[in-house]
Formats: structure tokens, sequence, C-alpha cells
């Protein structure tokens, strides 16, 4: 019986890790990320909008609570966590790894200025997704070199969301895609709307991250549905 035990053992452990490696896959394989962005949702609402992200279609799903202490965050996160997987979307925590670790998040996403990559890989489960905001060609080649599982691009237009940070244009969106995307997923973000997303596309994007028009649409999971679509 020990023998048998053993080799359940063995066998529960690559089941789970097959399966979380089709499910990583499948997020990746994604287009359009949600962020849950404390700038604009307010904290009464996290569940709602959550689920209208979900319904609409997103395929990964950040929380972003920029200005909050990291115990808020953590209660935040552990609020929405559940959420995704019922809808089976992998669960981003922007900026914390240690928030990331404890509500068992499905990666973590880190800006240029949040260390490197290599400790959230070290810290983190080997399913986690590990991902880099980028704002130049030079950066998404670092970041693919320095082992990120995908990368955001941008911001291609201007705003509000993250000002300050100057708008890079769609001159370069090809030839990422070409060098990094062909490798891992470049989810282009900033002023993405369902307004310039033909634009967009014709630059030669194929995944977006859209955080505003998303989170101030009278019908969020509707704008979600539309642009999912119109990428697909
Ligand atoms: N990083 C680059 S642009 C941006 C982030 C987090 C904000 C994108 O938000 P929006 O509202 O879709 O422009
Ligand atoms: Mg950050």
């Amino acid at each position: 019986t020990i023998l048998v035990g053993l080799e359940n053992f063995w066998k529960k452990k690559l089941v789970s890790k097959v399966l979380a490696e089709f499910a990583r896959q499948t997020w990746q394989a994604g287009n359009l990320y949600g962020i849950i962005d404390l700038g604009y949702v307010a904290e009464a609402n996290l569940e709602d909008k959550t689920r209208a992200l979900l319904q609409g279609g997103v395929t990964l799903l950040q929380l972003r609570a920029k200005g909050y202490a990291e115990a808020e965050v953590l209660a935040f996160a552990k609020r929405i966590r559940t959420l995704c997987q019922e809808f089976s979307v992998g669960f981003i925590v922007n900026d914390f790894i240690s928030v990331a670790k404890e509500v068992g998040a499905d990666g973590v996403h880190l800006g240029q200025d949040d260390g490197p990559l290599e400790e959230a890989r070290r810290r983190l489960d080997t399913r986690c997704l590990v991902g880099r905001s980028t704002h130049s060609h030079e950066q998404a080649r670092e970041a693919l070199a320095e082992g990120a599982d995908y990368i955001g691009f941008g911001p291609l237009f201007p705003t509000p969301t993250k000002e300050g940070r100057p708008a890079i244009g769609l001159a370069d969106v090809a030839q990422v895609e070409k060098e990094v995307g062909n490798r891992i997923p470049v989810f282009c973000i900033g002023g993405i709307k369902q307004g310039n997303l033909a634009e967009v596309k014709l630059a030669g994007a194929r995944r977006v991250v859209v955080v505003s028009e998303l989170l101030q649409a009278a019908d969020a999971a509707l704008a979600a549905t539309e642009i999912q679509e119109s990428l697909s």
C-alpha cells in the first residue's frame, strides 16, 4: 500500500503539472488582457467589475492598485482571485510578488524598476507567469532575454492611466511583434480603445491591454467582448 500511495502521489503531481502547463499556454495564447485598476474601480465595485471583464472574455486579468499598501492589495487580491478561477482566467498581481505568492495568483507583473524577473521566478511556483512592462524596442528585447513569459509594450498613445509616461507610437510595433512576439506574447498597451483598434492592428499588434476604455464603459462586458472579437 505504501508503494501504491507513492504511485498515486506521483501521478497526481504529474497530472497537476500537465494541467498547469495547459492553463499557462491558454493564457499566453489569449489576446485581451484586462486590468482592474483601483484608479478607476471603486473598492465596493471590485467584484462586479471583475465579473464583467471576465464575462466579456478577457483572457488574463491583472490587479493594479497604485498607492495602496501591500496589506490592502492583498485584501483586494483575495476578493478577485476565486472569480478568475471560476472563469479559468489567469490572475496576475501588479508589483507585489509577495501578494501573488500568498493568494496563489497565476503570475506577477513587474515594471522596469521592479527588480529582476529572476527574483519573481525564484519566489513563485514554476507554473506562474512573470510579465514585464517595456517602453522601447530595446527593453522588449531585454525582457525576452531576461526570461519574461510575456511583455506589455507601450504606451502606444498618451494615457491618463499612466501619467508622465510618453507615448511611443506605433512605429516599432511590427518589429517587436516579429522579434519578440514570435517567442512570447506581446501585449500592446496605452490609450488603446475601440476607436483606434483598427489602426493598432494594422500596425501589427496581435494582443492588447485595455484599461480605462473597459473600466469606464457603460457595459464593460460588452466592450470587452467587442474588442475581443475584433482581435480574433
Ligand atoms: N502601462 C503602460 S500604459 C498603461 C500601463 C499600465 C496604462 C494603460 O491604460 P489605458 O487606460 O488602457 O490607456
Ligand atoms: Mg510596477
